[in-house]
């Protein structure tokens, strides 16, 4: 039970109706591609898992994880509607602080994109000690924290829906 809740990977179903009409963004990081393309497959399977159209998972792809809420931005502004985003990127430590400054930044910057626009954006952004920490998150052995982003936005929606 405790394992269940470190990882939302292994997760109970959620029930989400009327998938096929739900339409979702995935902003994806280049930095540190490996792993984020492992996040974004993850997500990617699960939205096709609950039912999403293919046609409906619309991908954009940012230099780098800063850029993501500002990404989510632009799609939220745009003429194409969202019903959620998924941001996902990774940082990992270096020589300097960077991390600490980029991690908080993003971290910041898409919950307000989110709060904002009265939307679902999700933190997918792993902020990682090493690389053995993010493979473990990437479809190792803690997950892949690309899946729980997907599981995250239709728990969201759901929300959502159930208060309109
Ligand atoms: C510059 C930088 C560094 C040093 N490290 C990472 C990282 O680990 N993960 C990541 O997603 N992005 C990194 N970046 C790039 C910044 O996010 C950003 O793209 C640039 O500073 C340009 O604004």
């Amino acid at each position: 039970m405790v394992e269940k809740k470190k990882n939302l990977s292994i997760h109970d179903s959620v029930t989400v109706h009327q998938p096929e009409e739900i339409k979702v963004g995935i902003v994806v990081s280049e930095w540190n591609e490996s792993i984020t393309g492992a996040l974004k497959e993850g997500a990617i399977e699960t939205l096709l898992a609950y039912g999403l159209k293919k046609k409906n998972i619309q991908l954009y792809s940012v230099p780098g994880s800063f850029e993501l809420p500002s990404a989510a931005s632009m799609l939220l502004s745009s003429d194409i509607f969202f019903n959620g985003i998924i941001c996902l990127g990774c940082i990992i430590k270096g020589e300097t602080r960077h991390d600490e400054y980029i991690s908080q930044a993003v971290a910041k910057g898409i919950m307000q994109v989110g709060l904002v626009n009265i939307t679902p954006v999700i933190f997918g952004v792993l902020t990682c000690d090493t690389m053995e920490q993010a493979l473990d998150r990437a479809g190792g052995k803690h997950g892949n924290k690309g899946v729980e982003a997907a599981v995250s936005l239709l728990k969201m929606i759901e929300l959502e829906r159930s208060l309109e």
